[in-house]
Formats: C-alpha cells, structure tokens, sequence
C-alpha cells in the first residue's frame, strides 16, 4: 500500500496540491435566533490519502468535525482530531455518523444565503493542502429530520 502511494505521488507531483482535494454539495441550515450551532454536510475527495485536520468558517467561532458511535444501543457524539481521506474515495460528512457543526455563530444563518468556509487536509507526508468552498444554506422546515445535538 505504501509502494502504490509512492508512486502515486510521483505521478501527480507536477499537480498542485489544491486541486487533489475537491469539496462538493455543502449544505446547512437556516437557525432561529439565539441557536448557536448549525450542522454542516459537504462531501469531501481527496486524490491521495490524507487527513481531514481542521475546517474553519467566518460565521462560526468554532468548526468541529463529530463523529456519531452506537454504545449498546445509545448514540454518542465526539468531536474527533481529523478524519481519514482515502485516495480517490469520496467521504461524506453528514452521513455515516461523521458531520461537521458550526459552532458559536456569530449571526443567524439566513435561507438562501452561502456560508464560506475552508478546509484543510494533510496528506501522507506531511503536506497540506487548503480548499475554499461555500454551502447553501436551506430552510429550516424542508429536508429530513436531523439528530438531535446536545452539547
Ligand atoms: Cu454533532
């Protein structure tokens, strides 16, 4: 596994590094007032193996990314450091129990508008790569029932 990442590397060498990482379909949710996090869903690839290490956002004092575990039968919710990128494979944040929430808003997250946010990746030999990207903020009724964060 090693060997192929190597030579893997060499091929895409002459490639910037931005652009081995691609963020698609962000979305949040619009929040009432006085809500204080939204939870974030983008899908994430990255051409080689990297990490998912940090993801930051203007309108959030805090990002964190959240893993969701079943204990005996009860759901728990952790922040975790980073979250592994397989080459080629597209990882989706929202689903299978890893999601990201904005946390600390500074204003309200209107319908319609976009959030900018950034992410930063790090890949096997240390290198990191950030990639701007913006999600759509949907309405607060439309969609399908969320878990519920309790923090
Ligand atoms: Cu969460």
């Amino acid at each position: 596994m090693r060997y192929a990442i190597a030579i893997a590397a060499l091929l895409c060498a002459a490639q910037a590094w931005a652009g081995d990482v691609t963020v698609s379909g962000a979305w949040t949710r619009a929040t009432a007032p006085g809500q204080e996090g939204a939870t974030m869903q983008f899908s994430i690839t990255s051409k080689k193996e990297a990490q998912l290490v940090a993801i930051s956002s203007p309108v959030a004092g805090t990002v964190e990314m959240h893993s969701m575990t079943h204990d005996n039968g009860v759901m728990k919710m952790h922040a975790i450091e980073s979250l592994p990128l397989p080459a080629g494979k597209a990882v989706d944040l929202g689903a299978s129990g890893n999601h990201v929430m904005l946390l600390n808003l500074k204003k309200p997250l209107k319908a319609g508008e976009k959030v900018p946010f950034t992410v930063t990746v790090q890949f096997a030999d240390k290198r990191k790569a950030t990639v701007k990207a913006k999600a759509e903020v949907k309405p607060l009724t439309t969609g399908h029932d969320e878990h519920e964060h309790h923090h």
